[in-house]
């Protein structure tokens, strides 16, 4: 039975386990939730997730849910490709990475888009160019982490996933590029040339 998945459309956390999923070749069905009728909050969803959020997945009749959470069951019960590595250390820094890019960074990211959400009159655009810099400036964590290579932890891995759907976002919202994060800028060029990024975003 294929895995079914309960998304939403635009939806970054749902983008991030629909692209381990092409990654892993894995056949899923999707049930859209309309988030701006708050089908979330319904009985028969919350149900499935108590958060009232998307994504959802039913594999095996089996539910999870939250997006990282998801990726790192998908990862161990469908092992091939692999995208954690075998290194205990290493698997720790995948998961350091994901929090840095998500959670670190959600209060600034979240207020750059409350602001650029409002009607442009409403803006400040003071506000919104001192949280793009102040975001810019957490990112040199991840500029010196990935260095020279081609993916976080040298090969495709959870974290490039997870951090992919986010600066995907920071670009439209004016964050990248930035002249003193090549290297990152890089990495986007090179996930946004990836077949499973491509058919999902
Ligand atoms: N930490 C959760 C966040 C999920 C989340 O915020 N989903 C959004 C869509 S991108 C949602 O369902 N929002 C509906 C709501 O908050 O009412 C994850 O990674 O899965």
């Amino acid at each position: 039975m294929a895995i079914r998945l309960y998304d939403a459309v635009p939806s970054s956390n749902c983008d991030r386990v629909k692209i381990v999923l092409h990654e892993k070749g894995l056949a899923y069905e999707t049930v859209r939730i309309d988030l701006g009728k708050g089908e979330q909050r319904k009985p028969e969803f919350l149900e499935l997730n108590p958060y009232g959020k998307v994504p959802v997945i039913v594999d095996d009749g089996k539910v999870l849910f939250e997006s990282c959470i998801i990726n790192e069951y998908l990862d161990e019960k469908y092992p091939t490709p692999p995208l954690m590595p075998k290194d205990w250390w290493a698997r720790g820094r995948v998961r350091v990475l994901i929090d840095y890019g998500l959670n670190y960074l959600h209060a600034q990211y979240w207020a750059l888009r409350g602001e650029l959400l409002k009607k442009e009159e409403e803006r400040e655009p003071r506000l919104i160019e001192d949280t793009r810099q102040t975001l810019r400036d957490l990112l040199r964590y991840l500029e010196a982490e990935i260095g020279d290579k081609p993916y976080f932890m040298g090969e495709l891995s959870l974290a490039d996933i997870a951090l992919v759907t986010r600066f995907f976002r920071m670009e439209s919202y004016g964050v990248l590029p930035a002249p003193f994060l090549p290297r990152l800028g890089a990495w986007l060029r090179r996930m946004k040339e990836r077949p499973s990024v491509r058919a999902t975003l």
